[in-house]
């Protein structure tokens, strides 16, 4: 691995915010892909803190520590990773399900949906299934896009399918769904529409679901 990207992931493992910002500027101006900054560099950075989550050498408050610097590197690359003046090629209403704090991967799917030419609407952290409906009837978007990082927030998607028929909008969009513990079989098993296992996989996915290729 080149040095800065190592560099980059061992200061978000740090939690160490402006050096990793420092050192992702140092990455784009020599010319490292965006993409690779952000698969090897900084998502290789969070398995580490999970890892170290996991033997019991960090605890949340360091996690959180770590994520703070991960989102504020994501922050700064994202001019560089969404493409101005693409044109709209359709709307996605995006979320972690309710009881889910994690955004980091949904933040990064949504960024790079953003790039690919998809119009994003937010709608944060522990949303309630029903808050998804109604944005689904609000908003029209061609996907909803559903994240959940714990094994105990992923039966979640079944409540907001359930509540997308209760209101009658299930048939007038795709359901799209991921996170970590997230399988294809589970996606199809709660009859999801697709299941991406990562950011560009998301892409490729939507892209299929609106039906433009991928
Ligand atoms: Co949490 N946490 N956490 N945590 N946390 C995990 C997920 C865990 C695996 C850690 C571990 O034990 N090894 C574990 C879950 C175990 C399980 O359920 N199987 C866990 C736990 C237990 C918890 C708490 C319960 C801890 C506690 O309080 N005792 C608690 C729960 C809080 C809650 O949500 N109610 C908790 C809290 C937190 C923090 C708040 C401290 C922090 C989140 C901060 C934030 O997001 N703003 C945090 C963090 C940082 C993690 C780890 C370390 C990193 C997650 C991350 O950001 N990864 C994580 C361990 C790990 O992942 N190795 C862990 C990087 C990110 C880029 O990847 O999110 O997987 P990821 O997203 C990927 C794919 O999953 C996919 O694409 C993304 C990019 O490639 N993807 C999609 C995600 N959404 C998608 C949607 C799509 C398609 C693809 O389509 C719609």
């Amino acid at each position: 691995m080149e040095p800065v990207l190592q560099q980059i992931h061992d200061n978000i493992v740090a939690g160490k915010v402006t050096v990793v910002l420092e050192k992702i500027q140092a990455a784009l101006d020599g010319n490292i892909p965006v993409e690779k900054i952000v698969n090897e560099g900084m998502i290789a950075a969070m398995s580490e803190v999970g890892h170290l989550f996991e033997c019991g050498e960090y605890f949340v408050p360091e996690m959180l520590v770590s994520a703070r610097a991960m989102q504020k590197g994501m922050a700064y690359l994202k001019p560089s990773l969404a493409k101005a003046g693409l044109k709209s090629v359709g709307k996605v209403v995006i979320g972690s399900v309710k009881g889910d704090l994690h955004d980091i991967g949904k933040n990064l799917v949504s960024v790079m949906l953003e790039g690919a030419g998809f119009t994003i609407v937010d709608l944060g952290t522990d949303v309630p299934a029903e808050k998804f409906a109604e944005a689904v009837k609000a908003e029209k978007p061609d996907v909803l896009a559903l994240s959940a990082l714990l094994t105990t927030t992923m039966p979640n998607f079944k409540s907001v399918l359930q509540a997308l028929e209760n209101i009658k909008v299930r048939q007038n969009v795709k359901v799209l769904v991921g996170g970590a513990p997230v399988t294809t079989e589970y996606a199809q098993e709660i009859g999801a529409d697709g299941f991406a296992p990562d950011a560009s996989r998301a892409v490729a996915a939507a892209k299929a679901l609106v039906g433009i290729g991928g």
